[in-house]
């Protein structure tokens, strides 16, 4: 087995059981008939090629060693999606609450968005994976935003590949005219929130009524 694979192992591991933790979350909203506050939840280990990039640009040796694992400390990286800017502080709490993972720091983007625009809670957590070794601590990085927050963060990335961050003053200008309009869409949402909710709770009771099984 390469270098890579063996040191992105317990990366990978960890990924793949908090996507099916936070998950769980979510389905133990549906069956206690309470409004979720995740929507949805994705995760990745960062990619080699990005893994490089990073390293390069903090002047960091390009090995798969331990140091390089605490420098990085998004190798393992989750993504939790809310409806409402309400549920974000939710989520992390219920986060801050687990026994299988300790936030060692926690990074406001949303009082205090990026200049880019960007806003997000992020939440760096240590988390003991099980491995036939014996236990490895790796660190892994929670991303919690709206959906708009998401919708903004994933145009912005794909425009980043083709500009390198050095994007036009006139894109620049209209992303972050888009910022504030994912912004104002966030803000409108939570206004109307329990009359969105009460129509989701309708819908779904409706749909369950309808479902022959
Ligand atoms: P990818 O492709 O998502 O993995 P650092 O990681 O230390 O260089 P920083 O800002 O100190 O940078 O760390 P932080 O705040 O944890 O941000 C890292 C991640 O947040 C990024 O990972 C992105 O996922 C996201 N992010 C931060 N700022 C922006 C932004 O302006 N636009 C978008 N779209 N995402 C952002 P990577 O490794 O950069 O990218």
């Amino acid at each position: 087995m390469g270098q890579w694979e063996m040191f992105l192992g317990p990366y990978k591991q960890a990924v793949d059981e908090l996507k099916v933790k936070l998950k769980g979350m979510r389905t133990q909203f549906g069956v206690a008939n309470t409004n979720s506050p995740i929507e949805f939840v994705t995760g990745r280990v960062k990619p080699l090629a990005s893994i490089y990039e990073k390293a390069l640009e903090k002047g960091l040796v390009f090995q798969p060693s331990q140091s390089l694992g605490e420098e990085l400390q998004d190798i393992a990286g989750l993504r939790i999606m809310c409806q409402f800017v309400d549920d974000i502080a939710t989520v992390a709490e219920l986060i801050r609450q687990r026994q299988d993972m300790r936030v060692i720091e926690e990074r406001d983007y949303i009082t205090h968005n990026k200049p880019s625009g960007y806003r997000s809670h992020h939440m760096l957590i240590e988390y003991p994976v099980e491995t036939i070794h014996g236990v490895v601590i790796v660190y892994g990085e929670i991303q919690i935003r709206t959906l708009a927050m998401n919708f903004w963060a994933s145009i912005e990335h794909s425009l980043n590949y083709k500009y390198k961050g050095d994007f036009p003053e006139e894109i620049k200008l209209r992303l972050q005219s888009a910022a504030e309009a994912a912004f104002k869409l966030d803000e409108e949402m939570s206004s109307i929130r329990s009359e969105i909710q009460e129509a989701q709770v309708y819908f779904t009771e409706n749909k369950e009524g309808h479902n022959p099984s």
